[in-house]
């Protein structure tokens, strides 16, 4: 499915004057307009090569037709994703389910779309058909060293596809854990996952970074091995320099201060990346920004603080990327509204004016530190991001187009109604 500069061009052609009036309007409201367009242009966000497809529950799984079959096809999701919006220049895998046959290929066709190869992504929460031994009772961890053996390879195999396609981080995320007190040691489970892990880290090339992302639960339901923040820093620092911490924003316990731990984590200098998505209750995996949009501010806010106050590049500093699963919504859609979620989020956390909100906190002047928060997150900027994709010949209404050329329905006739696309 071909979507061409033409049918673009056309799209903002007719939405132009109203762009541009919103434009105006939104530029005299906040004082560094020009500059914040400008790094929403250099701003990219990596879509899962796992969230392309429909995704599903223990209760049901209800797919919505011509989703990707190929790790091809899945590029080509993205490249059209990417086309839309100029903000998704990146596709992050996960091995097994992505396995690139042939490297060359795989990197010209990705190549084609405008595409690089951000982290790729192990696997050791599910067993595999030629897999010798089973990760039930966890994988780094395992009281079995073979089984630690076997998880320990497979994530030096998962790195060597990563250099194969240019990728330069391994994002690790654990299940393991235990489901009843007693199971587990938890002393020995720290202390195997951490070998484990230095094992690991010693195969990273020396370029190359290792992100540790955290989780509370699920699908174990009474510990988790790298359960928080804490936990997880505390086997970063020890691994060393190329180790950093992955925040994903459905992994806290309820009412969790995310935006307290992503500025501690920065300060701490480990914080490695994101996978942003929303949550209500649990890892629900929802769109980012959907349910609580103002905390996907404050993290921003936090972001802009800390990544300033250390002199760190926005764009290429941090692992920008999505990790969504869409049980009732195309995955396209529900893509291109978290990257414009996220945007937005980071567009509001630079207009703040960050001089006035540091003398406000000196001044303990609470009042006037939360009115220069809220007027930031009041404030309309969707027209400063929509002009960001204008001046990258993306679309000035992505989701608007989508519908408007049926790219699902020429998916469906290319690819067929009943597909099933390999992730979650
Ligand atoms: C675990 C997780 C992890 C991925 C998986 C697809 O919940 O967030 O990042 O490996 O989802
Ligand atoms: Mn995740």
């Amino acid at each position: 499915m071909k979507l061409n500069k033409e049918i673009i061009g056309n799209h903002n052609a007719d939405l132009l004057s109203k762009h541009e009036a919103k434009l105006q309007f939104t530029a005299s409201e906040v004082a560094n307009a020009e500059a914040i367009i400008e790094k929403l242009m250099a701003f990219q966000i990596a879509i899962p090569s796992w969230a392309l497809g429909t995704g599903g529950t223990r209760f049901g799984r209800f797919p919505g037709g011509g989703e990707p079959r190929s790790l091809e096809e899945k590029i080509e999701d993205v490249g059209l994703l990417h086309k839309l919006n100029q903000s998704s220049g990146a596709i992050s895998l996960h091995i097994p389910w992505d396995i690139p046959e042939n490297y060359q290929s795989i990197k010209t066709l990705a190549g084609e779309h405008g595409l690089a190869f951000d982290a790729v992504n192990s696997n050791t929460f599910q067993d595999q058909a030629d897999q010798k031994h089973s990760y039930k009772f966890g994988s780094l961890q395992n009281v079995n060293k073979a089984i630690r053996k076997q998880a320990v390879d497979h994530n030096i195999e998962v790195i060597k596809h990563g250099v194969g396609l240019g990728s330069k981080s391994l994002t690790v995320w654990l299940s393991d854990g235990s489901c009843f007190p007693g199971q587990l040691n938890f002393r020995k489970a720290y202390q195997n996952t951490l070998e484990s892990l230095q094992e690991i880290y010693a195969a990273l090339p020396s370029d190359w970074k290792l992100f540790l992302e955290y989780k509370s639960y699920e699908p174990n339901f009474y510990s988790t091995t790298v359960a928080d923040w804490g936990q997880s820093l505390s086997y970063v620092q020890k691994l060393g320099d190329k180790a950093s911490t992955l925040v994903d924003l459905g992994h806290h316990l309820p009412n969790a201060n995310i935006e307290q731990i992503v500025g501690l984590l920065l300060m701490e200098g480990k914080l490695g990346g994101f996978h942003f998505n929303d949550s209500k209750y649990g890892d629900d995996d929802l769109t980012a920004g959907c349910v609580k949009p103002y905390q996907l501010f404050l993290i921003f806010n936090e972001l802009v603080e800390g990544m300033d106050a250390r002199g760190m590049n926005h764009a290429k500093d941090l692992g920008w990327m999505i990790d969504a699963s869409h049980n009732v919504k195309d995955p396209l859609e529900d893509l291109l509204q978290s990257v414009e979620a996220i945007m937005l989020a980071y567009a509001q956390a630079l207009s703040v004016d960050r001089k006035a909100l540091e003398k406000a906190q000196e001044e303990n002047d609470v009042t006037k530190a939360q009115e220069i928060l809220q007027n930031a997150y009041r404030t309309d900027l969707r027209a400063l991001v929509a002009e960001a994709r204008l001046r990258t010949n993306g679309a000035l209404n992505p989701v608007e187009l989508f519908r408007a050329t049926g790219v699902r329905n020429e998916l469906i006739k290319e690819r067929g109604a009943v597909t099933v696309a390999t992730g979650l």
